[in-house]
């Protein structure tokens, strides 16, 4: 890690209550939108453990303290709920690091607000599945992890990212920043946009049996990303789901649908050769699997008819947010290379043309797996 950026981390990690000194740092550069750090910490007695600190994307979570207090509770709520099982709290779920004076947070002069948690050793995430069973878990925990929910009071979250799983109006903004074009990159997108408009019904099929009563409110997760769960590399078991800053009132079907998104794909997000990209309907099933199971007692038959559309719908909101970066400019993905969001649009709107042709087993295999109530 390069000096300044140690240095700066130093100053951060003392304003947390870390026992010791910061010795060292590493990037962890998967996530598309905050910056993360294993940084590890020294002891008088010379011994060391690690720590995950977290620099807060602003620009994207317009309210840190009041996304910071989100965590919080959430955490709070389901350590609760692991104890009164018998559970371990110290590995099931996140642990928050408190600041020297008592708070969740660090604002720094600059501006930046920074988090710290305890890091979970012994487990580790994965950007694509290198064993099926691996998915079938992760299902299992996202379940697990709505029903740990189930009795929190939802009123009191804040919502992080207004409207995030809005599809309707992610298209209505994908259709503005379109008209507009300001950099003229549509004509490199022809295809995909054409893709994109051409499903505009599709948007507003959720929110529209939301809206009518017929798809429960939950507590959910809203970034069921693959490697947003840690798994225990001694078990292979799912552990623990992190990446909370999007906890808000939502839809079952959209942390179902997101993680079948990031899931299923045997290649990566930001893969370019397109025939490496698909919507394996063997890991659609393990994951379907596991979240049926945790799920089986709450899911409602509204929530379990829709599911393979949800995946459908999740990966075209993605998609489409992708295109609408890149028309945009890159402002808001963090991008490594140019065409990056385009890369990345191209293999989501891939798989939603795979699970199209595949609609009909994907809703064959959701009904094998629902236990008859
Ligand atoms: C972002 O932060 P990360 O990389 O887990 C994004 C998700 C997208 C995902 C696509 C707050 O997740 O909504 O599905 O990228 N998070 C936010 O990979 O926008
Ligand atoms: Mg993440």
């Amino acid at each position: 890690m390069a000096l300044e950026n140690l240095d700066e981390l130093r100053a951060v990690s003392k304003k947390f209550c870390f026992d010791g000194e910061l010795i060292d740092a590493q990037l962890n550069s998967q996530g598309h939108i905050n910056d993360s750090y294993a940084v590890i910490i020294r002891n008088s007695s010379g011994k060391t453990c690690r720590y995950m600190l977290q620099r807060i994307n602003h620009n994207v979570f317009k309210n840190p303290e009041k996304l910071m207090d989100n965590i919080k509770r959430v955490l709070t709520h389901i350590r609760k709920r692991i104890l009164a099982d018998g559970g371990d709290p110290m590995r099931e779920v996140l642990t928050i690091i408190r600041t020297k004076d008592g708070g969740c947070y660090y604002k720094s002069p600059e501006g930046y607000y920074w988090r710290a948690y305890i890091y979970l050793e012994d487990a580790t995430t994965y950007q694509i599945v290198e064993k099926p069973e691996h998915l079938y878990s992760a299902g299992m925990a996202f379940g697990k992890f709505q029903q740990q929910l189930s009795d929190f009071p939802a009123c009191e979250l804040y919502e992080t990212i207004p409207d995030f799983h809005n599809t309707v109006k992610r298209f209505e903004k994908f259709e503005q920043v379109l008209k507009e074009d300001k950099l003229d990159r549509a004509k490199n997108a022809a295809d995909e946009v054409a893709f994109v408009l051409e499903r505009k019904e599709d948007a507003s099929r959720l929110i529209n049996l939301r809206n009518a009563g017929e798809l429960p409110l939950r507590v959910t997760h809203n970034d069921t990303k693959f490697n947003n769960v840690m798994i225990d590399i001694r078990t292979g078991k799912a552990m623990c789901v992190i990446d909370l800053d999007t906890v808000m009132p939502g839809l079952s079907l959209y942390d179902f649908g997101d993680a079948i998104r990031s899931g299923t794909n045997p290649a990566s997000e930001d893969e370019k050769d397109l025939t490496k990209v698909k919507m394996d309907i063997d890991l659609y099933e393990y994951f379907t699997r596991g979240f049926l199971e945790a799920g089986a007692s709450f899911l409602t038959p509204n929530e379990i008819e829709n599911m393979p559309f949800a995946a459908k719908l999740m990966t075209f909101e993605v998609g489409m947010r992708f295109l609408t970066d890149y028309l945009e400019g890159d402002v808001y993905f963090k991008t490594h290379r140019e065409g990056h969001n385009l890369d990345r649009a191209r293999t989501q709107l891939k798989m939603v043309r795979d699970m199209e042709m595949k609609m009909e087993k994907m809703l064959e295999i959701v009904h094998k797996h629902f236990p008859e109530r």
